[in-house]
């Protein structure tokens, strides 16, 4: 992912593990791969929590375009944990001055009322992808042919966190990183808040981690220390 601003990683970062968002232990990722620690963006769990998760995003996104010329026509929130998170961002991107269309996907398809798998304004242009977490890419892979079906251009995508793991093809790993794959094989942009090394960073400069995870945060650093 194109860098972000460290110190609005840091930040983050800590908002998360403060949310209990971010913890440490030992999890099985959807790629079946075992973790030191796990990124749950549905703990980002009130008024007030997803109101300042999405403000980071906004602040990354306008950064980006300031940094890289990010530009996008339509925001895309991917079913289902995407779909708060596109619609917390698409608000706050408003407030800021930059109202876009969006939209979201239904997971089964609905053969009544207004039918079909998209919701909300139509699928076209460039569009930017929000979604909470990186890890294989294969999330990445379904939201892109999502919006190509729509005849729409999937654009850039922007994530709370990228952990930095190498891509599946096929159920099998790859060589280059997920976030390698989606920018250089699928031509889109990937920016995330924070990646697994500014969690790194921020467990190096904290003195003591969270008390019920310190434990869980020490094996995080052993693990990643090789
Ligand atoms: P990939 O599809 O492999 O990129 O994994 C991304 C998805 O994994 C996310 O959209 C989440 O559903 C889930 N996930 C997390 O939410 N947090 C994590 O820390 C790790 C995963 C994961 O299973 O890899």
């Amino acid at each position: 992912a194109t860098s972000a601003d460290s110190a609005l990683a840091l930040e983050f970062v800590q908002f998360a593990v403060e949310s209990g968002v971010l913890r440490f232990g030992e999890f099985k990722t959807k790629a079946g791969r075992i973790s030191p620690y796990f990124f749950n963006a549905g703990l980002f769990d009130d008024g007030a929590k997803l109101g300042r998760l999405a403000q980071f995003y906004a602040r990354l996104l306008v950064a980006e375009e300031q940094r890289s010329g990010l530009q996008f026509d339509m925001i895309f929130g991917p079913a289902y944990k995407g779909i708060p998170l596109a619609a917390a961002v698409a608000i706050e991107l408003a407030r800021l001055g930059r109202n876009l269309p969006f939209a979201y996907n239904r997971k089964e398809a609905k053969d009544h009322g207004e039918g079909g798998t998209l919701v909300g304004a139509p699928v076209q242009g460039r569009v930017l992808i929000v979604d909470d977490v990186m890890s294989a890419g294969t999330a990445a892979r379904e939201s892109i042919a999502i919006i190509q079906a729509a005849g729409a251009t999937p654009h850039a995508v922007v994530i709370a966190l990228d952990r930095q793991e190498k891509a599946t093809e096929n159920g099998v790993d790859v060589d280059h990183s997920a976030v390698q794959y989606v920018t250089r094989q699928l031509g889109l942009q990937v920016c995330a808040i924070a990646r697994l090394t500014d969690l790194l960073q921020y467990l190096s400069v904290q003195s003591s981690a969270p008390s019920a995870d310190e434990a869980g945060a020490l094996a995080f650093k052993t693990h990643y220390q090789a």
